[in-house]
């Protein structure tokens, strides 16, 4: 069997880091760890090709030798997804497809043979031996979850990893928690569910072997699941295995709670952890109850924070608008948050309700809800009606967009963090390709953008008063401008933003 494994096209998304990438001459964020996973679990004597189409193009030499494609994919490629599996329907393929999209909305893709939904280490045994029987279904789903142990190593020797800024990996699915607004316990579970330590190192290994250096995300929802499984397996072993080895930085999603023990995040730091994402939401007590984000309940945020950035851990913050508890006033709170906390990377969203939620239960029992969501948790676009009343939410959240990710005040919150940050890592290991992305981002940040002499300012600033911090504040900017880029054209009435990405409310 000749397989093409397909990855769709993302639209720009706060995430897709598309405005920086150009700046760092790669074509996309990470590669598709799950269809990596997928193509690690086919049969050894399928031949595979990886057409990730936000680095390539799909050309008829391929669809040509192919007799199946396996498609891949979240809820914003869906437009993309239908385009590419009508292209391998035209060929002659057989389409099997799997991943959050088709988890969440298969019925609307008819041309699919074979959707095999779920964990693939759960659903594509089964699938596989009927394929072979001849007798394949369509679909295969299950309500188990997956045993990690079983997980074997994603087949990163598909992917050129220099097309990439950053390569994840993965130790744990699942999260403890039940937030009303969250998908990921309904796709991957309550019990956090890990790989072995070993199993990770392996993983490491292949990628250090393939001549990755750089950043390796691990894109668990929450690695704080389980503290004591990072305290004594996790981290020990990334400790271990980064003695001797340089040019690796990891990151991942925590809560905020992680900031409670010193010791954990000092160690965290030792084994190359220096960016955490955590979901903040909201300031509001009140919002934090109804949306059950028990871990942040009752604290001093501002404090955590800067407990962790003091810990050598930047934080990038998720915070949301739009609870029925909110009033007016949480735009101007969140603002005053954010800058005084020094979160340079701050991704704030409506609310969404994705179907499957306990929200959108409760929402659709209220009769608040309209169709479906835009897949894109930052597009200014909701599915749910508002207590405060779209306009407003709407009108705020724009106003909040602009202040935050305006030049002045963007620049001032990145040297509030470096002033906090005391990073564990010091020194830079300049590479060749770094010259022409110092030149492209002055020029596009400073000649042809809006941050004029802020850009340089911050470099010089740094270089004089913070030199080991420099290459975190090269980098904060270079990210700043596709942040900012990125709500400019949901906050400018005149861009060109496509209409899926307008603010709308349910229909
Ligand atoms: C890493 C990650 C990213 C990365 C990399 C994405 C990439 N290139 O793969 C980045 C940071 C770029 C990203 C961006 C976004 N992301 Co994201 N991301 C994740 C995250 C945390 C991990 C994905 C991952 O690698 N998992 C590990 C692999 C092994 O698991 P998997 O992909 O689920 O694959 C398994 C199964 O699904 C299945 N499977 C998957 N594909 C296929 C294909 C076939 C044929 C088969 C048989 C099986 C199969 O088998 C695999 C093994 O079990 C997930 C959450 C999560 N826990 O999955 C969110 C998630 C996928 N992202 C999400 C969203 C919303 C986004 C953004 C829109 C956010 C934003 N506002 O910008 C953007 C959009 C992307 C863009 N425009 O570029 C949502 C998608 C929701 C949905 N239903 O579509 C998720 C689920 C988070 C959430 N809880 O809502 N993301
Ligand atoms: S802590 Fe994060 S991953 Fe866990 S349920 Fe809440 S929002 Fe989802």
């Amino acid at each position: 069997m000749n397989a093409l494994l397909i990855y769709p096209k993302c639209p720009e998304t706060f995430w897709s880091f598309s405005h920086a990438l150009r700046l760092i001459h790669r074509k996309a964020a990470q590669p598709p760890l799950g269809l990596l996973t997928v193509a690690a679990m086919l049969p050894a004597e399928w031949k595979l090709r990886l057409v990730d189409l936000n680095v390539t193009g799909l050309n008829e030499e391929d669809l040509g030798w192919a007799d199946c494609a396996l498609v891949s994919g979240m809820i914003v490629q869906r437009d993309s997804a239908h385009q590419v599996i009508a292209r391998c329907k035209r060929a002659g393929l057989t389409v099997i497809a799997g991943g959050p999209l088709f988890a969440s909305e298969h019925e609307q893709f008819e041309d699919v043979d074979h959707f095999v939904l779920n964990e693939a280490e759960v659903t594509l045994p089964p699938f596989l031996s009927d394929l072979e029987r001849g007798a394949a279904r369509r679909i295969y789903r299950s309500a188990e979850f997956a045993d990690l142990h079983e997980t074997p190593i994603p087949l990163w020797e598909l992917v050129d990893h220099r097309q990439y800024a950053s390569m994840g990996i993965q130790f744990s699915r699942g999260c403890p928690h039940r937030c009303e607004f969250c998908n990921v316990t309904q796709l991957f579970g309550h019990r956090w569910r890990t790989k072995t330590a070993a199993q990770v190192i392996a993983e490491l290994d292949v990628l250090h072997g393939l001549g990755w250096r750089g950043i390796v995300p691990f894109v668990d929802d929450n690695l704080s699941g389980s503290r004591a499984s990072l305290r004594n397996q996790l981290l020990p072993a990334l400790i271990e295995w980064r003695k001797g080895k340089s040019g690796f930085s990891f990151s991942a999603q925590v809560t905020i709670d992680l900031a409670d023990d010193e010791p954990l995040m000092q160690m965290m730091a030792r084994a190359g952890f220096d960016t955490v994402f955590v979901g903040i939401e909201t300031l509001e007590e009140m919002s934090l109850g109804e949306c059950n984000k028990q871990p942040n309940r009752n604290r001093d945020l501002l404090e955590d924070v800067r407990r962790m950035q003091r810990a050598g851990l930047e934080v990038q913050g998720g915070f949301i608008v739009g609870f029925d508890s909110d009033t007016p006033a949480i735009f101007e709170r969140l603002a005053e948050f954010i800058q005084a906390s020094g979160i340079v990377t701050a991704m704030v969203g409506l609310l969404q309700a994705p179907v499957g939620t306990s929200l959108h239960e409760r929402l659709r029992r209220e009769n608040r809800i309209g169709d479906c969501v835009s897949g894109n948790n930052a597009d200014g676009t909701t599915n749910i009606i508002p207590h405060m009343g779209l306009a407003c939410l709407q009108g705020g959240y724009r106003r909040l967009l602009e202040d935050l990710y305006s030049p002045p005040k963007f620049y001032r919150r990145v040297r509030t963090f470096l002033r906090e940050y005391k990073p564990r890592r010091t020194g830079y290991a300049l590479q060749c390709s770094d010259i022409g992305t110092f030149f492209r981002s002055f020029y596009y940040l400073s000649i042809a953008g809006k941050e004029r002499l802020r850009f340089p300012g911050l470099l010089l600033w740094t270089l004089l008063t913070r030199p080991r911090v420099l290459p975190a504040a090269f980098g904060l900017a270079v990210y700043g401008y596709h942040f900012r880029k990125c709500y400019e054209s949901l906050v400018d009435p005149g861009s060109s933003v496509p209409e899926a990405a307008r603010v709308e409310g349910p229909r």
